[in-house]
């Protein structure tokens, strides 16, 4: 594949691989924003980065639709609504590398920084889907990037239900523009999926097709990878007959992370600052931190959050503790489900969420 005409990448993120180019940043850095600048915008590819003029692309929808259209980008922006919703986009992988601390783990050695809080702006998906007629029922809508190569298919693809793609509330946008510009080439551009509280994988970038199908998405992403397989699952041998068997992953899990803890030996105090995401079933409505193993707990504050599909901020200041020690974090939702201590482990290690940890 040819990796030779990337745009500049940010320097401020750590590189994981260079080609495809994944990167993150710290999520030290991270927790500084609400929303999280360009430059500290995580990068996951599974192929080429590529740059588009916007009046190279257009985006086409068929399959079970009552007329098959295919629309500029000019179109897009003007035959529609536009909106802005603030979501945060995170890769199932994020926090792996605590996943392979249990046993090891295949794919991309992230740690706890890919995530992102955006403004997504573009067009609700489900006033385009009712302008080109679409077939209700049990039906997909596929989503894929013939315009880019990738490295396990002919094309990046993956599918939503037609259900979360039809409902207003859901949020889901074609989007073209990201913190209030326009979409960088790094992250998608001129169109990307923006599917909120669903993992990043469906995300689709440099977005050219759109298919209502009876079936989900046939792409390899969506049917032999980002899947949580059982632990007894430990070889890409084993998988083989079991990726069919177990669901695409949809939301990822309730989920909290340390990402500052700084000792002050003048108070004997610990200042604690972390992100949280809310799962399937409700926001986020609390942090605690435990620097006792989860003994007793002490309520954060909530700095920040911002609608259904933000990122949570949150912080505190720990009273009377030891000059070293560990500092752990668990949230809690809005119908009182609380984060484990611990997770799973899953072949691919994706959907990592044990309780946030870090030592002082
Ligand atoms: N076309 C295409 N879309 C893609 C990908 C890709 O490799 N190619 N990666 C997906 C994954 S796994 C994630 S987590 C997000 C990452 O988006 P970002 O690079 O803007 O952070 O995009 C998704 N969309
Ligand atoms: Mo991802």
């Amino acid at each position: 594949m040819d990796y030779s005409s990337e745009p500049e990448h940010s320097e401020l993120l750590v590189v994981q691989a260079q080609e495809p180019f994944n990167a993150e940043p710290l999520s030290a850095a991270l927790v500084e924003f609400q929303l999280t600048p360009e430059e500290l915008v995580y990068c996951r590819n599974h192929g080429p980065v590529r740059q588009f003029s916007e009046d190279d692309c257009t985006l086409t929808i068929r399959g079970m639709v009552d007329n098959q259209v295919t629309f500029s980008m000019k179109d897009i922006r003007t035959m529609f609504p536009q909106t802005r919703v603030v979501a945060a986009l995170q890769c199932a992988g994020n926090r792996r590398n605590e996943m392979g601390a249990i046993k090891r783990v295949q794919g991309v050695g992230w740690d706890d920084g890919v995530i992102a809080n955006c403004s997504w702006g573009g067009v609700r998906l489900c006033d385009v889907l009712t302008y080109v007629g679409i077939q209700h029922g049990d039906a997909h809508v596929c989503f894929t990037s013939y315009a880019t190569l990738c490295q396990d298919d002919t094309y990046y693809g993956s599918s939503i239900p037609v259900e979360r793609a039809m409902k207003v509330e859901n949020d889901v946008l074609l989007a073209f523009e990201m913190n209030h510009e326009a979409l960088p080439a790094e992250h998608g551009g001129p169109l990307r999926l923006v599917v909120p509280g669903v993992l990043g994988a469906r995300w689709v970038k440099w977005l050219d097709t759109i298919i209502v199908s009876p079936d989900e998405s046939p792409n390899f992403y969506q049917q032999r990878d980002y899947k949580i397989l059982p632990p007894t699952i430990e070889t890409k041998a084993d998988a083989e007959d079991a990726w069919s068997k177990h669901p695409a992953i949809e939301s990822l899990p309730l989920n909290s992370v340390v990402a500052v803890a700084v000792y002050f030996p003048s108070s004997l105090s610990l200042f604690v600052k972390g992100y949280a995401i809310p799962g399937s079933s409700g926001n986020v409505a609390s942090v605690d931190v435990s620097i006792d193993e989860g003994e007793s707990w002490v309520p954060a504050k909530i700095t920040y959050q911002k609608g259904r599909w933000s990122w949570t901020l949150w912080e505190v200041q720990v009273a009377d503790v030891p000059q070293r020690g560990v500092v752990c974090s668990r949230a809690i939702d809005e119908h009182g489900r609380v984060q484990n201590k611990e997770c799973t482990w899953n072949m691919r290690g994706v959907a990592y969420n044990a309780w946030g940890r870090k030592s002082w």
